[in-house]
This record gives C-alpha cells, structure tokens and sequence, in this order.
C-alpha cells in the first residue's frame, strides 16, 4: 500500500489519454508521465534514496518538476519544494533544517549551492525551467519499471516551508491522508470529473498549485493545461479549452483588467475557484457582471491544506469562505481565554480534521504551541461565523502581510533591514494594492547617514525573495508606539494606505 501514489499515480499507467497540455499545445499522456515519474523514481533509489528521505526541489514548473513529485511519492520521499524566488541565503537554511538526501536545482544555481549540498551530504541535480538538466538527463537512461515504497496513511509524503511570526520558517509536516482526504473532499464538493480540463497557471512549488490543483485533477483522472506561470495571454487563449480554473485573487483581478475577457469567453467553463488571500466582494461581483459566474472561494492554509469552501450548488457568498469541509470542523474562540465566542462574534478560527497536518518538522515546542488539548490547530485567521454556517475571516491575529497570495512575515523582512547600517529600527506593513491585494511597504527609522531607499531594495533583494522585498520605502523620524512600547502597526497602516492607490 502507499496511498497517494496508488490513488494518484498508478492510474496513470493505463491513461493513454493526455493528462498534461502544455503552454505550446505538446499533450503528456499519462502513461508517459507514469513512465518518466518511474524513470526518476529509479534515479534517485538508485543514488540512495530511502523512504522518509527528503527531496527538495528549486526548480521551475515543467513536466519534470511534477514527474519529481510524483517519483517522490512512488519512492516514499518527502517532497519539499521550494519558491523559485528564494535566494541562495533562503535555501540554504531549508536545506540545513530539513537535510534532504536529494536537491534538485535550476543549472544557475549549482555553483551557488553546490558547496551547502556537499556539506549536507546530500546529491545534488539540476532541472531547468524547460524540463532540462542533469535529472532528466538520468531519467532518460533509467527504466521506467519501477515498484513503489509502501507507505501507510500515516507515513509523511511532503513537508511544505512557512514563515514564522516569530522569526525562522517552519516545515509543515503533511502525511499521506492529510493530502488523500482533503483531494477526495475537493474533488467531491467542486464536482470534478474525467471530463474536467483545469487551467493551471499557479506555481507548483505551494499547496494551492500542487495539493488542490494537481492532486484533484490527478484523483479523477482529469486533464491541466500546465502553464508556466500566470500570463494573460496565455490564460484567454487557452481558457477556450478549459471546463475550470483554480487562482489567487489576483489572477481574476489581471483577467478583469483584460478586454479579452468576456462573457463569451467564459460561456463554456464549468467553475472559476480563488483562493490563498481575501477575494473582495467587489471582485466577486465585477466577475459575475462580466462574466455570469460567481467564483468559488475557498478557504486553506500551507499547515491544513483547504478547510472551508462555498458550496458548489448553493450561494456561493461573496466576501465569505463558505462552510467547513465535510470531515472538517472549525469553531471560533476568544483569543484571550480559548472560550467559543457567541455566534456571529469574530474570534481565532481553530479548525480538526483529517486534513490538519502533522505538526512543525523537528519542532515539538513550537507544533505544541498551535494546538489545543483537544486537537484543534489555531490557525491565527479572525473568522465570524454566522448563523447559517457561513464563514468569513475578517483579518488575522498573525502579523502577515499576503501579495498576489505568497505570505510575507514582516518579523522576517524587518530583521533584515534592520541590519543595515544607518538603520536603528524598522516596521513592515502590508498596504492595499491594486493588482497584488497586498503590498510591502517598510517604514525605516534611519540613523545618520541614513541608507536611501534604493539601497534598502538592493540590500534586500541579495537576501530574501523579491515578493518579500517592499514595493515602497519611507523614512520616518519615529515609530507609532503604545503605552507598553509595542509598534502600533495599525496607525502606520492607516497612514500608509494610500501609498499605492
Ligand atoms: C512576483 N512579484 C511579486 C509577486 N509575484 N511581488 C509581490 N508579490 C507577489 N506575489 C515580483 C516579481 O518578482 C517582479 O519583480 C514584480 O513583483 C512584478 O512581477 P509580475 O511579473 O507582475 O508578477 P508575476 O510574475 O506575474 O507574478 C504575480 C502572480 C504570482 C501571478 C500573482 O505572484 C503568483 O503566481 N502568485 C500565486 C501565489 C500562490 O500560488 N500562492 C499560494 C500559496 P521585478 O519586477 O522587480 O522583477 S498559499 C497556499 O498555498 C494556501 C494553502 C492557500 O490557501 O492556497
Ligand atoms: P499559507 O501559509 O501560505 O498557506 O497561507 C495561509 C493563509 O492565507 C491563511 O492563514 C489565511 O490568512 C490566508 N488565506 C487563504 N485563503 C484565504 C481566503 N480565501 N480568504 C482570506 N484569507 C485566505
């Protein structure tokens, strides 16, 4: 037994159909991804690889990216991958925490991490954006016969990185039932079916794109048209030939903004789903003006995978994220004494089920710390829960800022900046953007000489991940402060709201 690689992978051995389409209309079937997710399986046991093992993967969405996922599964490896915009100072903390055997990288990037992978002991490949390099390169040598790990509902398939509000990122350990159950449950309550063609234009290297994208899509047997990333062109002129379309807000904002876009456009299609940041009611109802759809947000995190959704049938509410999944409970509490709080009352939203991971890898404390006696996560989201079921979250008790869906953890942009010269200290806030929702904004008190504010951008872009750098700088003589000393981040939010509108 090994359950997602017998529920997702071994029916692709008998696909002749396409399972991939891809950006220049080439079709994957999906015994050819069965036999190249066999191939790698092969190259990488061959190498060393024992099930439990970890395989981390910087690497752009190609057929080999997902043929790697796959192989891991298969092999019983912990899958863990990476945004392709983590600098090498990023990666290499994930590699030292999570101390994978495998890495597979973009070519550009092996000399950079060439030394860290050794010192790890672990094999390093390449893989570029176009499906090329040193892993594919094997693969094509290897046999495609491959008999997979057995691996129990319990056994960990993946450990996906989260920023922390205090400080280091945390790797979310998810078992092969946290992802199974909640793929079984989205498949059955958006209704997808053999006859689905999703337009996947996400990342692959976040659970949106790879756990409820590819893993639904994968359980019935579907087929994806696998962009490489959101682009609008790309996005109208194959949506012709997709029935639906998972994305992050942003996504139906760009395609709004689009002329191309238009009802007709949009006739055939079966279902539009968002997610990973707030959807504005505005949003919604600009859409179903449009369009005539009215997209279907759901609610998740990297830890849960998705927990609540608006129902298929049924209102699907704008400005809410619908009800609990079906195995999935979720209630609110007051964040001071735990208690439930009235109905309709905002509070933490805590949230069981099957689809709750397994806690922080090699972080006991801090896994204990985000869950209750009774098993509840808290999720640090405010939520509302009204009469009727629906849920809205309302903010986040968590200092988080999310831009065009990736989280941002202020704690971890302000460390470094105020590690510069001529800085003395610093509060990051995220301010409302047209296009991204959220947008980073880094308030800097400078000493004298004060760095500018293009060198704050350069000194940060060396090391951290450019959705994480601030699209605006300012420089204040002192930061809002309460009667306890604490940054009043609400008051520089309020003065700042307006930077990008
Ligand atoms: C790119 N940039 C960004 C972002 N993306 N800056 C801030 N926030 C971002 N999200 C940078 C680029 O490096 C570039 O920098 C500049 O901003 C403009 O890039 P642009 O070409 O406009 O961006 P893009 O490449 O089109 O990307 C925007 C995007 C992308 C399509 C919205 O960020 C995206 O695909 N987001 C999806 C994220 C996602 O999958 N989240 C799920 C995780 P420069 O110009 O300086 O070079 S959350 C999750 O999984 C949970 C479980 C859930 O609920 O789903
Ligand atoms: P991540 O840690 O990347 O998995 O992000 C999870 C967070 O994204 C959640 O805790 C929420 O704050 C946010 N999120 C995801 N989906 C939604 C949604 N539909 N509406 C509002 N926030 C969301």
């Amino acid at each position: 037994m090994n359950p997602l690689a017998d529920a997702l992978v071994a029916p692709l051995a008998a696909r002749n159909n396409p399972v991939l389409i891809l950006e220049d209309g080439g079709e994957v079937t999906g015994q050819a991804l069965f036999d190249l997710s066999g191939r790698i399986a092969n190259v990488l046991t061959n190498e060393g690889l024992s099930p439990g093992d970890r395989v981390a993967m910087q690497a752009g969405k190609s057929l080999q990216a997902l043929a790697l996922y796959l192989a891991c599964l298969r092999a019983g490896a912990l899958f863990l991958p990476l945004n392709t915009a983590y600098t090498t100072a990023e990666l290499d903390y994930f590699i030292g925490d999570a101390e994978p055997a495998v890495v597979v990288c973009d070519p550009k990037d092996e000399g950079a991490l060439a030394d860290v992978v050794k010192a790890h002991g672990a094999v390093l490949h390449t893989l570029d954006a176009m499906g090329a390099g040193s892993l594919a390169d094997a693969a094509a040598a290897a046999n495609p016969s491959f008999t997979d790990a057995e691996r129990g509902p319990d056994d960990l398939a993946a450990i996906l990185y989260t920023s922390g509000t205090t400080g280091r990122s945390k790797g979310a350990m998810l078992s092969h039932d946290n992802l199974l159950s909640n793929a079984n449950a989205l498949a059955k309550a958006w209704r997808f079916t053999a006859n689905d063609t999703l337009l996947h234009a996400l990342p692959i290297f976040h659970a949106h794109g790879l756990f409820v994208a590819v893993n639904v899509l994968l359980r019935v047997a579907g087929r994806m048209i696998f962009l490489p990333r959101f682009d609008a062109d790309a996005v109208v002129a194959n949506l012709p030939k997709a029935t639906a379309m998972m994305g992050v807000p942003t996504f139906y904002t760009r395609l709004l903004s689009d002329v191309r876009f238009t009802k007709e456009l949009t006739q055939h299609m079966r279902l539009f789903i968002s997610g990973s940041a707030p959807l504005l009611a505005e949003t919604h109802q600009a859409f179903e003006a449009r369009t005539g759809h009215r997209i279907l947000e759901r609610y998740g995190m990297t830890e849960t995978t998705m927990s609540t959704s608006n129902p298929y049938d049924g209102e699907r509410r704008a400005g809410t994220v619908g009800f609990p999944l079906p195995g999935v409970e979720a209630r609110v509490v007051d964040a001071e004494t735990a208690r439930p709080v009235p109905q309709s009352d905002p509070g933490i939203l805590e949230v069981r089920g099957p689809n709750v991971f397994k806690g922080y890898w090699r972080m006991p404390d801090k896994t204990a710390e985000e869950f209750r006696e009774d098993g509840f996560f808290i999720t640090g989201d405010i939520a509302r829960i009204d009469s009727d079921g629906y849920v809205t979250i309302v903010g986040r008790q968590k200092d988080l800022v999310i831009s065009g869906g990736y989280n941002v953890y202020p704690k971890e942009v302000e460390a470094e900046i105020d590690a510069m010269d001529g800085v003395i200290e610093s509060a990051v806030i995220g301010a409302p953007h047209p296009d991204l929702g959220e947008a980073v904004v880094a308030v800097i008190v400078g000493g004298t000489p004060a760095p500018s504010a293009e060198q704050v951008t350069r000194f940060l872009q060396e090391r951290l991940a450019k959705f994480k750098c601030p699209k605006a700088v300012f420089f204040v003589d002192a930061l809002p402060r309460n009667t306890m000393g604490k940054v009043q981040k609400k008051a520089l939010r309020d003065r700042f709201v307006d930077t990008f509108r």
